[in-house]
């Protein structure tokens, strides 16, 4: 089956999480991505929190699949010239280095479309250009911070909290993929190639709109109904952490099961959704409830909320996570086990999808590491190991014209 990325041709000169897990994403679809790493060292993650000696840990492997690893030291005159010719051949140029490093190489915007003027150019930043905190570094939780994921994450009685969830990277890594197949679109359109920035900080504001709509919400009307706060709370002028309430309008909280009191993960998420009013109640045996005038409307439940989940949790008591969605998705209730990573990891549904799927590796055996989250009917991309540092350092080198000797050369002048 052939790929729709096929033949697009990418640098990959991205490190850490967000780059890498843009490209990898493109690599699935087909892309020859080419990384691009210091000699000697490279990606940083390849030495971050490793599990095996001397193996490249798992935070690289998990985000540079498909790829393949070219060393090159583009300090030097030698790299620059192999980045050159790199350049010239290639469809995209993705970065995500600090504000300036890529200028300071000497590879400004402008001298890279002067060099392939069809070339794409998809950087990721902490902040956008022009921004008071352009010039800053960004780690993930620093963007959750700056992008109000953090301010409304948590419980009202406890700090600002960052979510597990890699908004920061991973999900500007994949805004930065769709720029970069807009870019390409608009590409075939006019022949040229563009700069694409994504932010961090506005790939997080991007997922926090909800939170947009509820601090516009708040200044009209003081309060919002289906935040815990109300109607029995404070509301100050700011959106508030809503612990787990549902954040579209759906009261909703996380709800102990059978065993919680050993198993930390032995709850599931119930959402009491408007028109699922009368299967709950019949679900719960409380069909004294569906009518009656104080639990009947979202209004009339929602001064005694909490009661109502506790009445819940006694159903749920005798009830293990799985069991308990077993019952309720017959009443089609919205719900779900909270499920433990190692609960994922084994799960054969997302392994037959190949969601998580496992793939060999040189040094490590075979690893865990995710598959595509998008399906596609006419393609099933193949996730294969990520690269050793430099492995295919030679053989791009001679895609790109040079012979043994200067092969050679280069590796004697530490250039590669
Ligand atoms: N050859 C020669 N030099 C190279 C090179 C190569 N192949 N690859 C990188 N370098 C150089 C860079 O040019 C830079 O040099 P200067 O500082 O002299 O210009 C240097 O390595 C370090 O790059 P950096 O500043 O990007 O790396 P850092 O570890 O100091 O900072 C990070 C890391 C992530 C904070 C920073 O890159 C950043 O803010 N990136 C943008 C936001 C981002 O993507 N953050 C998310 C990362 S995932 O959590």
């Amino acid at each position: 089956m052939s790929k729709p990325l096929e033949g697009i041709k990418i640098i990959d000169f991205t490190h850490v999480q967000a780059g890498p897990a843009c490209t990898q994403l493109l690599a699935w679809f087909g892309a020859d991505v080419i990384k691009v790493e210091r000699p000697g060292s490279g990606d940083v993650t390849r030495n971050q929190l490793r599990d095996i000696p001397d193996a490249d840990a798992l935070y690289f492997t998990m985000l540079n699949s498909n790829k393949r690893s070219l060393t090159l030291d583009t300090k030097t005159p030698e790299g620059k010239e192999v980045l050159e010719k790199l350049v010239k051949e290639s469809d995209v140029l993705v970065e995500n280095f600090a504000p300036g490093a890529l200028d300071r190489m000497g590879f400004t915007w402008e001298r890279l479309s002067e060099l392939n003027p069809k070339l794409i150019v998809a950087s990721v930043k902490g902040f956008s250009d022009g921004h008071h905190y352009d010039d800053l570094k960004v780690y993930e939780n620093v963007a959750q911070c700056a992008g109000g994921a953090a301010s409304t994450t948590g419980f009202w009685d406890g700090p600002p909290t960052v979510s597990a969830a890699a908004l920061g990277d991973s999900n500007t890594g994949m805004h930065l993929a769709i720029g970069i197949l807009t870019a390409l679109i608009g590409r075939g359109q006019t022949g040229r190639g563009q700069k694409v920035a994504v932010s961090m900080q506005d790939s997080v504001i991007n997922l926090c709109r909800v939170k947009l709509r509820d601090q516009q919400r708040l200044e009209r009307v003081g309060y919002l109904e289906e935040y815990p706060q109300y109607p029995h709370g404070e509301f100050t002028d700011v959106v508030p952490r809503g612990g787990n309430a549902g954040g579209g309008g759906q009261p909703g909280w996380v709800l102990k099961c059978k065993g919680w009191e050993t198993d930390p993960n032995a709850y599931i998420y119930f959402t009491i959704q408007g028109h699922a009013w009368e299967p709950i109640c019949r679900a719960l045996g409380k069909p004294e409830w569906i009518d009656d005038p104080n639990y009947a409307t979202p209004q009339a439940r929602q001064p005694h909320i909490f009661d109502i989940f506790a009445t819940i949790e006694e159903w749920l008591a005798d009830k293990t996570k799985f069991e308990a969605v077993d019952i309720l998705r017959k009443y089609d209730i919205p719900c779900a086990p909270v499920l433990s990573m190692k609960e994922i990891a084994n799960d054969p549904s997302l392994r037959a999808s190949g969601t998580i799927v496992e793939v060999p590796h040189k040094q490590r055996g075979s690893y865990l590491t995710v598959g595509s989250p998008i399906k596609f009917s006419n393609l099933k991309p193949e996730i294969t190991g990520s690269p050793l540092l430099g492995e295919h350092t030679d053989e791009i080198l001679s895609e790109l014209g040079y012979n043994k000797e200067q092969i050679a050369s280069l590796h004697a002048s530490r250039a590669v």
